[in-house]
C-alpha cells in the first residue's frame, strides 16, 4: 500500500513545469511561478490553446535541466507551477481583471512570473499587473498579427486588441509581424510604434532599431505563431513565414544581454493542430525565457 504523502521508494512525476521534485518547486523557495491559464473563449478562427498549457507542462518532462549555452542548471533557479486560473465566463473584461489579480498577487511575493497560455488575450492584464510593479516597464511583442485593433467582435480584450491595451500600458515594440488590417497599419503609422517586420533574411539592421525603445525592464509576450509554421502548426491562426527557432531563441538571448526580462508569456498552442513537437518547442521557450529571465550571468543587474 502506498503511504500518504511523497515518498522516495515511489518513483512519482510531480505534475509541475519540468517536473521538479518539492525542494525546487515549492512557492516559498522559487523565484519563479509559472501560471497556466487554459483560456480561448475570444478564438476567431480555430480554438483550443485552452489545452496549450497542460501540454507544455507535459512535454517540459522531457527537457535536460541543464542549459549548456549558459552552462546553468535551470531546476535550480526553483520553479513554482501554480494551480490554473479558472476562464472567467463573464466576459474577456472580467478575465482580464482576473489575471490581473492573480499575477499581482505573486508579482508582490517577489516572484517573476510565466504565463502559459491560452489565447493572446492573456497578456493584458499581466502587463497591467507588470506596470504597477516596473513602473519603467515596456513589452516586446513577438507575433505574426499585429494585435492593434481597439476591439473586435463586441470586446476592446480579446486576442486581436491584445498588443493595444498593452501599448495604453507602456512602450511596446512588435516583432515577427507579417499580417494586420488597415486599422492597424494606420495605427501604426500615426503613432510611430516600432516594428519589426518578419524578414526572411533574419535579423536585419532593422532590429537594432527595436531593442533601443525597450526600457531595462522587458516583459516579452511570445504569440508561437511568430514562427515558421512549418515548425510551428499548432496554432489557431498559422501565417505563412516566420521565424526559425535559433533566430527567436538568440533575439530573447540579445534582449537578456542588455536588459532585464521581468515576466513574460506563450501564447497559442493549440496541441491538437499539430504534431507533438510542437508542445516540446513551446516548453523549450518557455525554459529558455526562465533561464534568460533569472539565470543570465551578464544580465544587468
Ligand atoms: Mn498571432
Amino acid at each position: 500500500m502506498p503511504k500518504d504523502g511523497p515518498d522516495a521508494s515511489y518513483p512519482l512525476i510531480p505534475h509541475n513545469f519540468l517536473a521538479l521534485p518539492h525542494d525546487q518547486s515549492a512557492l516559498e523557495s522559487s523565484r519563479v511561478a509559472i501560471i497556466p491559464v487554459p483560456y480561448d473563449s475570444t478564438t476567431s478562427f480555430r480554438s483550443g490553446s485552452r489545452d496549450g498549457p497542460e501540454a507544455m507542462i507535459t512535454a517540459s518532462y522531457g527537457l535536460e535541466d541543464y542549459d549548456f549555452e549558459l552552462e546553468l542548471d535551470v531546476s535550480e533557479i526553483g520553479i513554482h507551477t501554480t494551480g490554473a486560473i479558472e476562464p472567467h465566463m463573464a466576459g474577456p473584461g472580467p478575465m482580464t481583471e482576473r489575471i490581473k489579480s492573480v499575477v499581482g498577487d505573486y508579482l508582490t511575493m517577489g516572484k517573476t512570473i510565466g504565463l502559459l497560455g491560452g489565447e493572446h488575450s492573456i497578456t493584458i492584464g499581466s502587463v497591467q499587473a507588470h506596470v504597477e510593479t516596473y513602473p519603467d516597464l515596456s513589452v516586446l511583442y513577438l507575433d505574426a498579427h499585429a494585435d492593434l485593433r481597439n476591439e473586435y467582435m463586441g470586446t476592446p480584450y480579446g486576442h486581436a486588441s491584445a498588443a493595444r491595451r498593452a501599448y495604453e500600458c507602456c512602450p511596446i515594440a512588435l516583432a515577427g509581424i507579417r499580417s494586420m488590417c488597415q486599422e492597424e497599419h494606420d495605427f501604426i503609422r500615426e503613432n510611430n510604434i516600432p516594428v519589426w517586420y518578419w524578414d526572411p533574411n533574419s535579423l536585419n539592421s532593422s532590429w537594432e532599431s527595436i531593442l533601443d525603445i525597450l526600457s531595462g525592464s522587458v516583459y516579452v509576450s511570445v504569440d508561437l505563431d511568430v514562427l515558421d509554421p512549418a515548425l510551428m502548426p499548432a496554432v489557431g491562426t498559422p501565417e505563412p513565414g516566420g521565424l526559425a527557432w535559433h533566430q527567436l531563441v538568440s533575439l530573447l538571448g540579445k534582449v537578456a544581454e542588455s536588459r532585464r526580462i521581468v515576466g513574460f508569456d506563450v501564447c497559442e498552442l493549440a496541441p491538437a493542430d499539430g504534431p507533438p513537437a510542437c508542445s516540446y518547442t513551446a516548453a523549450k521557450l518557455v525554459y529558455k525565457l526562465v533561464a534568460y529571465a533569472c539565470g543570465n550571468k551578464n544580465q544587468p543587474s
